[in-house]
């Protein structure tokens, strides 16, 4: 078997928040991470995704050219990713030239099908922003309400929804211009209508998704699936090759998620030994696992499995779309508007990449929205990390030093205690697996943490420092054993907390094929035989102080 894994791709304007990491990028790294870690063969593909009003109006506002706008950013993202150790095998760009052509390929095929269908519609047309106005472009007074900033779309205050038209006094959000008329304009659909029930039997080969995915896959289906607009009048995206379409470019929803195909081929492009249709065409052996939040979830679990079945061509469709709740900030959403909020190159400001990644994982809105808040990340950093993890390779690792030389010890005979660790290894490391095989990622978290529990109790008891008066040769054996237990702890944290796992093993010496195993052979309190050589790393993680805490607090908590 071989693992495609694809995480949600991220918008290129701003840079996101801690929400849009938990979500889809980082789950989707520890299932990869763990996966390579278990000697499969995995392909992880990411990218930004660039089309769009959004990144044209983000780009206005800076006063820069959009493609150069996002040139820049897709660098500022890429390097941010990085930093938080997300280990794509490529990050790529929806705005690549492999993306414009696999796009317009898409769009042939299911024309050639008869999927797609021509109609004029009308549209609010901006003569001083000289551009049509997508609905939530158009801002005015709500019919129903008397609000005054309404959007064309919905009005906020009474949650209506509206057309542009239904607007009193309607305005142009870029440039606030009243100088609006409604024009024709011709545009393309997908016709989901008629492709519903190859999407319906689809869905039904996969009884294995989660309810989330499942739920609202069928509320899609049950409700009726629409024809829906793929074009729009801009000038930034990928343009339509049809006649009469010049001027036009595909909607940012249906060439988003062919990223995932051209990205593959972008990352194939850059080597020989590498074939992309051998991922995404003949590929009975890849199991493709897809992550995002539920928002995405439609698209995923409708649109694009629709767009392939429409093509006709033999694409790989995902066998498991892994969605995600809301993470919020102390109950409220995250808002880049009001500063509320913590944002991915900030959080990397103030604390290193794997206290997020630790605690992100332990509070994954998995099941429900989840919150996130200073005190907890306070708890998870100073009682997990830093006391069980952190302090216990210390503890170790400088009291052997010290009493042993720097090398493993030899003698002494291990005993019930020393069974009875084994076995509670044994059984917590199939849990973790089993979580990450079945993608339950606060589970797995919880499991790791339980697995640092046990070996504190153990050094507890057996207290080496004390025992080493009396009985050298049985502490030298204690020894020993917790060397080999920091060894299984830094491989099963390598998927959650890669650069600590990494400073584990550089300070075990461990040499690159003894930094993976899989999670089933891991416990061996065999493997680092006496006299191997090691070094005491620099503490592990700093705690984090009240006074810091508070800090954060009010700094983050918004206007
Ligand atoms: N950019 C939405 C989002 O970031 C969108 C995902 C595209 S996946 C093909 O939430
Ligand atoms: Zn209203």
């Amino acid at each position: 078997m071989r693992y495609l894994i694809t995480s949600a791709l991220p918008y290129i304007n701003g840079i996101n928040h801690l929400g849009n990491l938990v979500g889809s990028m980082l789950p989707a790294d520890v299932y990869a991470r763990f996966l390579r870690q278990e000697g499969e063969k995995v392909l992880f593909i990411c990218g930004t995704d660039e089309h769009g009003t959004p990144a044209e109006l983000a780009a206005l506002e800076e006063g820069l050219d959009v493609a150069d706008y996002c040139q820049r950013q897709y660098e500022r993202q890429a390097e941010v990713y990085q930093r938080f150790g997300l280990s794509f095998d490529y990050f790529g760009r929806t705005s690549s030239q492999e993306n414009h052509e696999l796009t317009q390929n898409f769009y042939q095929c299911l024309d050639e099908n008869g999927f797609i269908k021509e109609e004029e519609i009308s549209q609010m047309y901006s003569l001083e922003d000289e551009r049509f106005l997508p609905d939530r472009y158009v801002i005015g007074t709500c019919p129903n309400c008397g609000y005054q900033s309404a959007r064309g779309d919905q009005c906020e205050n009474c949650t209506s929804v509206l057309n542009p038209t239904d607007l009193i006094q309607p305005r142009s959000a870029i440039s606030g211009s009243t100088n609006l008329e409604v024009r024709q304009s011709k545009h393309l659909f997908l016709e989901l209508n008629l492709l519903s029930s190859k999407v319906e039997s689809w869905v039904e080969e996969h009884p294995d998704w989660s309810s989330l995915t499942r739920s609202i896959a069928k509320k899609w289906l049950n409700e009726g699936l629409q024809k829906r607009c793929i074009t729009r009048d801009l000038n930034w995206g990928i343009p339509v090759p049809r006649t009469g379409f010049e001027g036009k470019v595909f909607y940012v929803w249906f060439d988003a998620p062919i990223g995932y195909l051209a990205m593959t081929k972008a990352w194939s492009d850059r080597a020989e030994e590498r074939n992309w249709l051998n991922w995404w065409q003949q590929s009975e052996d890849v199991r493709y696992v897809q992550f995002m939040a539920k928002d995405n979830l439609p698209f995923h679990t409708i649109m694009f499995p629709a767009m392939i079945l429409g093509t006709g061509k033999p694409w790989k469709l995902a066998d498991q779309i892994k969605g995600f709740n809301w993470l919020n900030y102390y109950g409220g959403k995250f808002s880049t508007s009001s500063k509320r909020g913590v944002f991915l190159d900030q959080a990397l400001d103030i604390l290193p990449s794997d206290c997020w990644r630790y605690t992100l994982l332990a509070i994954s809105p998995e099941s429900s929205d989840s919150s996130f808040t200073w005190e907890q990340l306070q708890t998870k950093i100073n009682k997990d990390l830093a006391d069980k993890l952190g302090n216990l390779i210390n503890r170790i690792l400088k009291f052997a030093a010290s009493r042993f030389d720097s090398r493993i010890p030899m003698g002494g005979v291990p005993g019930e205690a020393e069974q009875r660790l084994e076995a509670q290894c044994k059984e917590l490391m199939d849990t973790i697996c089993q979580c990450l095989h079945s993608l339950e990622f606060r589970k797995a978290t919880n499991a790791l943490c339980a697995l640092w529990t046990i070996g504190n109790q153990y050094i507890d008891e057996q207290a080496p420092w004390k025992l080493f008066k009396e009985n050298p040769e049985q502490a030298a054996m204690v020894i020993r054993t917790s060397i080999n237990l920091i060894r299984i702890y830094a491989l099963a944290s390598y998927p959650f907390i890669p650069s600590t796992a990494r400073q584990i093993f550089d300070a075990l010496g461990l040499s690159e094929s003894e930094r993976t195993s899989s999670f089933n052979s891991a416990v061996d309190f065999s493997i680092l035989k006496p006299d191997r050589p090691f070094d005491v790393p620099a503490p592990l993680f700093q705690k984090l102080d009240d006074e810091q805490v508070a800090r954060f607090k009010s700094h983050f908590g918004g206007e």
